[in-house]
Order: C-alpha cells, then structure tokens, then sequence
C-alpha cells in the first residue's frame, strides 16, 4: 500500500520521515526493532495479524492536563480560536502521523474530531463537515477507520449519565449523538462502532433506580442497533467494560457482566466486547482474562491496548509495555483464530511529562513493538503445543467413561453420588503452575 508522506497545508512532525523496521540492533528510536509490516508469521503478515490503530482522542486531543495542573504540550494543530480550523488542522496532523508511523488503522469519538456545535443541527453539520475532509484523507493515504464512537460523557449534561440518564431529554440528546456518529462511522467505512459507557452508571443508590436505568440502556443500544443496520452498517457493535471511573458504579463492569447483559436483552448477535486493558485491571482481572471470556462466548470484537500502572488504582492509559500481559494476551487471540474485524487500538497517552511531539511517535512504537514481539513469542507458544498439553491433560478425566456421560447431560446428582461413593479415593493431581510459568518464561527468554 502507498502512503503519502503528508498531505494538508504544512507538515506537523518535520524531521520525522516514514518509520521503518530497522530491525534489533538500530538504535534510532524512531525506527521499529520488532515490527516488520510485511513478515509473515503463522501464515499472516504481521499488518493483518496486529491490525494497529491509533486513538484520536489521546494523540491529537489531550493536552496533558491533569486535576492538578493545566495541558503541558502546546500542539501546532491547535493554535487557532476558531474550533473548525483546528478540528481540520488536526485532521491534517492526524494522517500525517499515521501515514508516518505506517498504522493501518484508526478510532475516534465524534467530539475529537469536530467541535459541539450550539444546535443539534450545527453539531451534525461540523461533525459531516470533518468527516468529509478525514474521507478524503483516508482515500489518499490508505488508512482506515477501526471504529466510530460518540462522547457521552464530557458534556455536562450527561453528568447523570446518556442512555441512562435520568431525564428523558438528555437521552433523546444521546440518541442525536449516536445517530450522527452512526452516520459518520457508516460514511467512512468504520469496520465496528463503539459503545463505552462512561457515564451509564451512578454515585449513590438512594437516588437512582437500577432496573429502570439498565432497561433504558438496553432499549437504547437496540434502537442504535437497528438503526445502524437500517442505513447499511454491517460491522460489529462492541461495548467496551469498564467498572468505575468517572462514575463509582459503572454498568458495564467487566466482561462476563456485559455478555450476560447482552445475552439477557438479545442483543448478542450485533454485539461484541472490546476489551481495554486498563479496565479489566481496573475490574480487579487481568487483561487476558477478560479477553479469554469473550473468546468462551464466541463475543471477542477488539482490543484497547494499554496497561494501568500495577501501584495504583487509577485508568493511567500507559503504553502497553509489559511483555508478560502482551505476549498472554496474543496467546488468548491466536488461539481463538486472531482479531477478525477488531484490532489492537493504542488507547494510550504519552505522560504528561512527555511533551516533545517526536514523544507520539515513540510511544507508538514502542507498543508496536511490544505486540509484534508478543506475536512472533504468542505464535511459537501456540503452535509448540506443550501449554496445550498441560491443559488437554488436566481434562483428560472428561474424555471417557463417566466424565464423559457428565459432559453429555447423561448424569443425574444422585449418578453423581453413587459413583463418587463407589471411588472413595480422589487423586491429587498437581496443576503444575510452576511448570507451566517456567516454560513461559523459556519461550521468552530462550
Ligand atoms: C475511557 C475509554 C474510552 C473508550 C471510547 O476510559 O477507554 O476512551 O475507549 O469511548
Ligand atoms: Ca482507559
Ligand atoms: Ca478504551
């Protein structure tokens, strides 16, 4: 695929050039040393395995800012007081980076790329406005759109909540955003749309009616449903866990909380999870954990890659550097068949400390870097077989004789009874953590 190195007025990252695999011994930090788009690796190149993106909101948004302290990075793109002429001035920053850093892929909330207006009409015309332009930018560089969302939890009316709002005419209000995102996510060739619900939840029970609120949720994500269906979107709808963070209660809580939602309102065949990292530790889980849960339910739709930071409680949004976390959550999709239509979005921010623009590039590379070497250590793992062994072999009691009537439904409780006072003896069978972690850390490290 040809990419253009820059395309608006003027060129936001001078100096910098197209990233390239250089491979481990450069030590140009703006060169990958694990990331080789084109290497082929179990069948797949890494580009189609890896399926990177970057997220809008955190690389050409966020300025750094922080409860205690104003945004540290002053950004070329948004210098202007006119809102529209920074929101395409981003959207020219936007595909420069990701045409320098080689991405296929990009997610962004309505609100990140074009300005509230003062009217629903206005916020819909800024918001097509800047969808044309991102349509022109994506024909011209080849970069795709991983998923569309709507920000329903900065404005201050949706302090209470979106789709779960306690006041119908903030709802009606979500539903204008959604629609319009819908539109924008079906416009530009948006292979998901995302549902995070940021502010679905509540602080304090007293004042709020639970059941009430989840029904509300439920009606309102198949109205999204059936609308996104109805002008032709045909991607998955993901909603993306998180258990707190604004709100102390957040609805979505985890993954097993959102497929039983889903499941429970019959939304499961549109709907699939993406899972950020960050919130499955936040849900007191790791990431591969949730991941795996998803892939049990046949419900795995994308993948937010970051990590939080292991000394404290908060959604940090760090670069996924952790080889560990990485190379386990590779094993969870190669084993599952790979990502599909999802892909590994970096929701992820450079530190506040970090305020160099060349620091964008880095970060990125850096969790490029880390999930190709996850790839290549995941798929050696994965097709060595010996962790599978270990697992095949704990279950081995279920592939014949009673094990296997209990699977098929063909045992009662009292069946169960009579064969367990028959067998008075039960083995102890090790699990053999140590064994398998051991080997883990050979297929890194060897
Ligand atoms: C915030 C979420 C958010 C979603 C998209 O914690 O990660 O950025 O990914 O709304
Ligand atoms: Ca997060
Ligand atoms: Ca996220």
């Amino acid at each position: 695929m040809s990419r253009a190195q820059f395309i608006g007025n003027r060129e936001y990252f001078p100096g910098i050039g197209r990233v390239q695999y250089e491979g481990p011994d450069s030590d140009n930090p703006l060169s990958f040393k694990a990331y080789d788009p084109d290497r082929i690796v179990a069948g797949k190149t890494m580009e189609e395995h890896l399926r990177f993106s970057v997220a809008y909101w955190h690389t050409f948004c966020a300025d750094g800012a922080d409860p205690f302290g104003p945004g540290t990075r002053h950004r070329p793109w948004s210098v202007s007081n006119d809102g529209m002429e920074n929101a395409r001035n981003k959207v020219d920053a936007a595909f420069e980076f990701f045409s320098k850093l080689n991405v296929p892929f990009y997610c962004f909330h309505d609100r990140d790329m074009a300005p509230e207006g003062d009217s629903v009409e206005e916020s819909e015309f800024n918001l097509k406005t800047l969808v044309a332009l991102a349509k022109e930018r994506q024909e011209a560089t080849g970069v795709r759109l991983l998923w569309g969302t709507a920000n329903l939890f900065s404005h201050p009316r949706f302090m209470n909540g979106g789709a779960t709002n306690p006041n119908f005419a903030v709802v009606a209000h979500a539903g204008a955003q959604v629609k319009a995102a819908l539109d924008a996510t079906l416009e530009l060739g948006g292979q998901n749309y995302v549902f995070w619900g940021g502010r679905e939840g509540y602080s304090c029970l007293f004042n709020t009616d639970t059941k009430k609120e989840l029904e509300h949720f439920a009606r309102f994500l198949t109205m999204a449903r059936d609308y996104g269906r109805s002008i032709g979107f045909e991607g998955n709808f993901l909603i993306e866990p998180k258990p707190m963070e604004p709100m102390y209660h957040q609805y979505d809580v985890d993954a097993q909380t959102v497929i039983g939602f889903l499941r429970q309102h019959g939304l499961d065949q549109d709907f699939k999870l993406n899972i950020e990292a960050n919130h499955a530790t936040l849900a007191g889980h790791s990431s591969e954990h949730d991941l795996q849960m998803c892939v049990d339910a046949g419900m795995l739709g994308s993948i937010d890659a970051n990590r939080g930071n292991p000394q404290n409680g908060w959604d940090t949004d760090q670069f996924p550097s952790n080889m560990y976390d990485c190379v386990h959550n590779m094993m969870v999709v190669l084993a599952a068949g790979g990502l599909g239509s999802g892909g590994l979005n970096f929701d992820a921010k450079v530190r506040r400390e970090s305020t160099d623009l060349e620091d964008l590039f880095i970060a990125h590379i850096g969790g490029m870097d880390a999930y190709a070497r996850a790839l290549v250590i995941a798929e050696r793992i994965v097709s060595d077989g010996r962790i599978d062994a270990f697992k095949t072999a704990r279950y081995s009691s279920f592939e014949e004789g009673d094990g296997k009537r209990f699977e098929a439904g063909e045992l009662n409780l009292t069946d169960l009874r009579d064969i367990a006072a028959a067998n008075p003896e039960t083995p102890l069978e090790s699990g053999k953590q140590e064994n398998v972690e051991n080997l883990i850390n050979d297929y890194m490290f060897s």
